[in-house]
């Protein structure tokens, strides 16, 4: 074999080992995207337990099947909306309606591990409208996470965020001596929340961020 012939094999080779590395490390990308997706998929759901004083493993974990658990986004219950699990109280009792003041409401939520519902987007205000409907009379709605009881027309949800009156789905201009938020299913559908007095009792909504999200 001349010179050329020996070159221009071990070029096929160099080419082929070429191809094959190159399709080798195309794999490699596609399984590194996918374990950090995963990776932060887990990082997600200890960041969730991790602010749990108490993780409720049959809650959020229950059996498949005699042998297998398998953890779910949302509690038995709850309904998972984009990152966050929201749990709409219709409780009925038997001797009438288990409704609650605005902070009762809330200790509510926090004894499952959630706070009263916090709406930051159209769509869920959208999702919560869906979700929700009038019941007894006109001033009676579900409590939200957002008060300004500690100072008069600063409105705060509840995680210290502030809620400006201009923004967000209010239908009137809250007046003095009503400090708690509710969404009021009787109202137009983007102006709904009204302002109410804290001690009346009420439907309420929770949400929790969802154990499971992969973004
Ligand atoms: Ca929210």
């Amino acid at each position: 074999m001349n010179l050329y012939c020996k070159l221009s094999v071990a070029n096929h080779i160099l080419q082929s080992d070429y191809i094959k590395v190159s399709t080798e490390n195309q794999q490699l990308k596609a399984e590194r995207m996918n374990l950090s997706r995963d990776r932060d998929g887990l990082n997600w759901t200890l960041g969730v337990i991790f602010q749990l004083k108490n993780f409720p493993v049959d809650n959020y974990c229950p059996y498949e099947d005699a042998n297998t658990k398998a953890c779910k986004p949302c509690q038995v219950g709850w309904v998972l909306f984009q990152s966050s699990c929201y749990l709409f109280l219709h409780i009925k009792v038997p001797f009438g309606h288990l409704w609650r003041t605005w902070q009762g409401s809330r200790q509510h939520c926090k004894n499952n591990n959630a706070d009263l519902v916090d709406i930051g987007s159209q769509e869920e205000q959208e999702f919560i409208l869906n979700n929700t409907q009038a019941y007894y009379d006109e001033d009676h709605g579900y409590w939200i996470g957002l008060t300004d009881i500690a100072e008069d027309g600063q409105w705060l949800w509840v995680d210290g965020r502030n809620q400006n009156l201009t923004d967000g789905f209010w239908k009137i201009q809250p007046v003095w001596g009503r400090d708690c938020a509710l969404t009021n299913p009787n109202n137009e559908p983007l102006a709904n929340w009204n302002a109410a007095p804290c001690g009346q009792r009420n439907r309420w909504i929770c949400e929790s961020k969802a154990l499971i999200w992969s973004g």
